[in-house]
């Protein structure tokens, strides 16, 4: 296919590119899986309807906020699919202001398979969640439950009761769970984003200042709590 170069994937490259240049700029006492990754979905955009155009935007200004506070991080967008809009339009605004590829790219794959799938190690990957913080419903949410199994179900109760839009909270992963195990994430990071679905609770009535702001609450909270752990 046009992702295809002899069997090597354009997100593999992208990797590939990103892995020589942090090695170099890192040295050779440091190795790459060394430096934390955070994997993240698109918050809000798929089930919860937010404006792509809009989510990108907050996403790469997001990014760029906090790559200029925190300097030996990676940070990855995930979505399932090469045709992903998010994807492509947050890698044009990504590349328009510079933002460091080595700390910032996008990756084509499942989040809860990015090890074994794809070779990167992201110990901390985070889920867009529901308020309830339940398993099911769809999307990436119910993916990373699964994958999880028991586990982070009952972590998760440990953690948390309810979360209101815009934020997060951490749940460390018991190593007996099988995302633990095969993927090495030790954390999962709940993310409740603003929602333009009427069908689900706490629907904004396209009410796009509202939105955008919780939006970016949301993604400055996943990025703290993030540096939070690698501290
Ligand atoms: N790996 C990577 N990305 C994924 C995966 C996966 N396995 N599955 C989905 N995505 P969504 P939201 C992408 O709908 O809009 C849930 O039911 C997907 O393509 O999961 O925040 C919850 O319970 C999209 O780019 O989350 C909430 O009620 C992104 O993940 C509600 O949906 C987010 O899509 C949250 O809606």
């Amino acid at each position: 296919s046009e992702n295809s170069l002899m069997g090597v994937k354009s997100s593999d490259i992208k990797v590939a590119e990103g892995k020589e240049v942090v090695e170099r700029n890192l040295g050779p006492e440091i190795s790459l899986d060394d430096v934390p990754t955070l994997a993240f979905p698109s918050i809000s955009t798929a089930d919860f309807q937010f404006d792509h155009e809009k989510a990108s935007e907050v996403i790469v200004e997001e990014v760029e906020k906090f790559l200029n506070k925190v300097k030996i991080v990676r940070l990855v967008l995930v979505d399932l699919t090469h045709g992903s809009h998010m994807l492509s339009l947050v890698r044009a605004k990504a590349a328009k202001i510079n933002l460091d590829s080595t700390k910032f790219f996008t990756l084509v794959g499942d989040i809860t398979r990015l090890n074994s799938e794809t070779g990167l190690r992201c110990t901390v990957i985070a889920n867009a969640a529901n308020w309830r913080l339940k398993p099911g419903g769809g999307g990436v949410n119910a993916a990373i439950f699964n994958a999880a199994g028991q586990a982070l179900e009952t972590a998760t109760r440990e953690c948390a009761g309810t979360l209101s839009p815009g934020r997060t909270v951490i749940v460390p992963l018991p190593p007996t769970s099988p995302l633990y195990e095969r993927e090495g994430v030790t954390h999962v990071i709940h993310v409740l984003g603003p929602n333009m679905n009427p069908q689900r609770p706490n629907f904004l009535h396209n009410d796009y200042t509202k939105g955008c702001r919780i939006l970016r609450e949301a993604y400055s909270s996943l990025f703290e709590n993030f540096k939070s752990l690698v501290n």
